[in-house]
């Protein structure tokens, strides 16, 4: 907890450090009631730095410090200063060695950061500046050391001893103990610590680099999920391959481990050779974990794999820094998951997720730019900006230097910075010299926060067989920018004929024409490109690939979104039409029941959808999604005041009208694919998952019929199904159907099946606490009665608390004010526990300003609560009053 006024952090007051660590030396005592560190710390002044030697503070929080001793010798209390977060005393010499001693007490740790135990294994967090609660040191990325760990524990209830590195010794102690001692051989900052002490099994499997050099991969989980891990080794072996292909980058040490923890504050954690992962991003085979699961266990593997060299070997020079590390990291994982599965999908989803959440972020009380100026607690920081949005910014960079450029840039980063903490402007900066380019203004990309509009206008001559897009940009103020200056937005587009045909683009005063699809840099507040050679107006297909992210808008009609559906060759845009079209008629039922009008949907919708379902040729997975139609959090996003009533009565009766009309052909998709899923043995790969996606989404549509066979046919997938992803699909929709006997007695026996893993429990939780139904409120509360929840696991609380506050709008907002209020009761409790769970929750609550008069002062009233409920921790006191602000 916070004991002084929380102070802002500066980009601009960034200063090297006064002292350099050469070499760590730690010793990690593990009991059950308290935990010893002594840390030898061989330290000198920073040849950067000159004049007399300032006192060295080392950073350290709740640190009971034992003995220090300077050179050996051992200081009195005189000799140096002590506070909540700092020792400081004075060095006598440029070279020195301090030693520490501080007993810390991991068993009551729930923060989950610093060490901490997960069940009955210990297991640490240092990211970003957990470091400083397990000893005294420079918690800073730019201060990069050689560490050597030894750990000592009782050997039976901890036969496994890890750290990162290579194990170098071991041996028994007496008091039937047991030590090890890992060295790592590369400097690395203390936020990539690392060390687990339990009773682990592991997998194990082995990969030989490029270079011919063998590597030990292991996998450790607790003894019962040793059957769930090969999914989880399969990806880390694709995602060394892959890196070495698409990257160039080998792996540096003779092993790899990763540990799955149960009780993890997120997905997972990058540390030198010894990645720490929560289960949920670890565990996956067929019976419990579904399709998204297992993408999202490939996907996340790859990208701690990854930060091996965009992190860890290249780490950032302070935390302002992060999306250095973390943008371009999520934009290789996502270029990985294209190349493993269907790229299209891919894009669909990943910029569904952007638009849906990146937006909402941007364009609220905590909005802050790809490279924050400024924070209270960095763990705030680890956002939808900082991360999807940086993956954004990396692959724009990608789109205007090409390919092949953008990989001469990356090698010139990773051999020019090898070692190295470094700045985002030192990726740019390579990028610009290996390419020959400018990128200055690019980067107000990652200084100016806000979503950028981009209105775009047609003008067609046919005296000169001309065709004009106007395009003019501009940026919404956000908090502490008022002014933004113009963008580089690259622009991928094509135009159509009046058949579909792409024509050759060839702008005036060009020499012939180019290709069908181009890029254009829009870097002017009104930009226009004219196109000749034009016997026709054409019609543009804008921003391919959603090539910049921003709210692009152009008068499409109806029918031009439904032509453009058909023929645009782009097929992310494809679907993108489908979106606008379907987002046109949902805003058409939003008006009429706001008006108390009866709903009437626009039957283009279904003929399009039609056409999509009719076409054997389509992709399944393209066909889901685009019969998916833009969700509520959506729906809000773009609304100017969200009306979650009649957006969620907008919906829906679009999708039972689309349901109804397209029953016979759903049904037909649904019958053909779930006899395919009966008589062939689940996969986890591309096609499976397409055909399992269509089927899925067809039920959903279908189930909304209430006919009988639809009920026996979502049974009987509900009870067959060999894995998961067809059971949970059947279970979600029967949990907000109208069966209510069917419902309670398939949620019975789903939890007396899976009560023994946590995993699927907390699915189990979620599509409840997601559940659109009357009442999910009182079903919560009792839920979390429940003996599998506990608000001290964050996978509990994010499968209950968060499902109910992120994607329950219906419910969460109900205007009596009744959700708010849950939700800030359950942020104050868990302030005290874990205050990087409690101020991730919070975010549902920081989106007033979207809301009617009634909601916003419901809302502003517990965040107001939530200030005045006493002591609070740095992680929720920025988010309240930011958003109070
Ligand atoms: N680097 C970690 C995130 C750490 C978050 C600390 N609050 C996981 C990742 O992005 O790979
Ligand atoms: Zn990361």
């Amino acid at each position: 907890m916070r004991t002084e006024q929380p102070k802002m952090i500066y980009l601009k007051d960034y200063q090297v450090p006064d002292y350099l660590i050469d070499e760590t030396h730690l010793t990690f005592e593990l009991f059950e009631d308290h935990s010893l560190v002594h840390a030898q710390l061989v330290m000198r002044r920073n040849p950067l730095c000159s004049g007399a030697l300032p006192v060295l503070q080392l950073d350290g929080q709740q640190l009971e410090l034992l003995s220090v001793a300077l050179d050996g010798q051992t200081l009195g209390e005189g000799d140096y200063q002590l506070s909540d977060s700092h020792l400081s005393l004075q060095p006598t010499a440029s070279s020195f060695v301090i030693d520490t001693s501080v007993r810390i007490h991991p068993e009551s740790n729930t923060a989950l950061e610093g060490l901490y135990k997960s069940g009955s294994m210990f297991c640490t967090q240092c990211e970003a500046e957990g470091f400083r609660k397990i000893t005294y040191y420079l918690d800073r990325p730019d201060v990069m050391s050689r560490f050597t760990t030894t750990l000592s524990a009782e050997q039976h209830r901890y036969p496994v001893l890890l750290s990162n590195g290579n194990p170098i010794a071991s041996g028994p102690e007496d008091g039937g103990r047991h030590w090890a001692t890992w060295e790592d051989p590369f400097m690395k900052p203390a936020y990539l610590f690392a060390l687990v002490a339990g009773d682990l099994w592991c997998v194990e499997d082995s990969f030989t680099t490029v270079s011919q050099r063998e590597v030990a991969l292991r996998i450790y989980v607790e003894p019962e999920n040793i059957d769930k891990c090969q999914h989880a080794m399969d990806s880390l072996k694709k995602s060394m391959k892959w890196d070495e292909e698409a990257y160039g980058r080998e792996y540096d040490l003779d092993i790899f481990m990763i540990v799955a923890v149960n009780d993890f504050n997120m997905g997972a954690m990058e540390n030198k050779g010894l990645n720490i992962f929560n289960s949920s991003a670890v565990l996956a085979k067929a019976e419990t974990a579904t399709d998204a699961a297992h993408q999202r266990v490939e996907a996340i593997v790859a990208h701690e794999y990854f930060h091996n060299w965009s992190g860890n070997r290249v780490t950032c020079r302070d935390w302002f820094q992060l999306s250095l590390k973390e943008g371009f990291t999520v934009f290789r994982d996502s270029q990985f998951s294209a190349d493993m599965n269907s790229a299209t999908v891919k894009r669909i989803e990943d910029v569904a997720y952007l638009r849906t959440h990146q937006f909402a972020e941007d364009a609220g009380p905590m909005a802050h730019s790809v490279r924050p100026e400024g924070f209270i607690e960095i763990s705030n920081f680890y956002t939808l900006t900082v991360y999807e949005k940086g993956a954004e910014v990396v692959r724009m960079i990608q789109t205007l230097v090409g390919a092949e450029g953008f990989r001469k840039g990356s090698d010139l980063y990773f051999e020019r910075h090898d070692g190295q903490a470094v700045t985002v402007d030192d990726f740019v900066k390579a990028m610009e010299d290996a390419n020959g380019v400018e990128l200055s203004q690019f980067k107000r990309w990652y200084s100016q926060a806000g979503t950028p509009r981009l209105a775009v206008s047609e003008a067609y001559d046919a005296a000169t067989r001309s065709y004009r897009l106007t395009f003019r940009q501009s940026c919404p103020a956000t908090p502490g920018q008022s002014e933004k200056l113009p963008f580089v937005i690259p622009v991928e587009l094509g135009l159509l004929d009046a058949e579909g045909r792409a024509l050759a683009l060839r702008l005036e005063g060009e020499a012939q024409a180019g290709a069908t699809t181009r890029v254009f840099s829009i870097t002017e507040a009104e930009q226009t490109l004219t196109f000749v050679d034009l016997d026709a107006q054409p019609l543009p297909s804008l921003l391919r690939g959603f090539s910049a992210p921003v709210k692009l808008s152009f008068p499409y009609s109806r029918d031009q979104l439904m032509f453009l559906m058909q023929h645009d060759s782009d097929g992310f845009n494809r679907w993108e039409a489908g979106q606008q079209l379907a987002v046109q008629v949902l805003q058409e039922l939003i008006g009429q029941h706001q008006r108390g009008e009866a709903l009437v949907l626009d039957t283009r919708l279904v003929s399009a959808l039609r056409t999509v379902l009719e076409n054997p040729a389509l992709d399944p997975a393209m066909v889901a999604e685009m019969l998916s139609l833009p969700g509520e959090g959506y729906l809000t996003e773009i609304s100017e005041v969200a009306d979650v009533d009649a957006i969620h009565a907008a919906r829906e009766f679009a999708r039972q009208q689309l349901g109804e009309a397209l029953h016979d052909l759903l049904w037909q998709r649904y019958q053909a694919n779930r006899e395919q899923s009966r008589s062939t043995a689940y996969m986890a790969e591309a096609t499976h998952f397409a055909r399992r996606s269509l089927q899925n989404i067809a039920l959903s549509y279908l189930m909304l019929s209430g006919k009988p066979d639809v009920l026996a046919a979502c049974l009987e997938q509900f009870e067959h199904a060999d894995n998961m992803t067809e059971r949970m699909t059947a279970l979600a929709v029967l949990v907000n159907s109208p069966f209510a006997v069917e419902k309670a007695a398939a949620l019975a026996s789903f939890a007396e099946h899976f009560k023994d893993n946590p995993l699927v429990m907390d699915q189990w939780f979620s599509v409840q606490g997601a559940s659109a139904s009357h009442g999910t409120l009182a079903t919560v509360h009792a839920l979390m009665e429940h003996p599998a929840f506990t608000l001290k696991n964050p996978n509990k609380v994010r499968a209950l608390i968060g499902a109910f506050a992120g994607q329950n709008p219906l419910n969460f907002h109900r205007i009596d004010g009744s959700g708010y209020r849950f939700l800030a009761d359950q942020v104050i409790i868990l302030n005290a526990l874990n205050p990087q769970i409690a101020s991730r929750l919070l975010g549902s609550l920081t989106r007033w300003g979207k809301y009617d008069s009634t909601r916003q002062a419901l809302m502003t009233a517990e965040l107001e609560r939530i200030l005045a409920s006493g002591e609070l921790s740095s992680d929720v006191y920025e988010v309240v009053s930011k958003s109070l602000a």
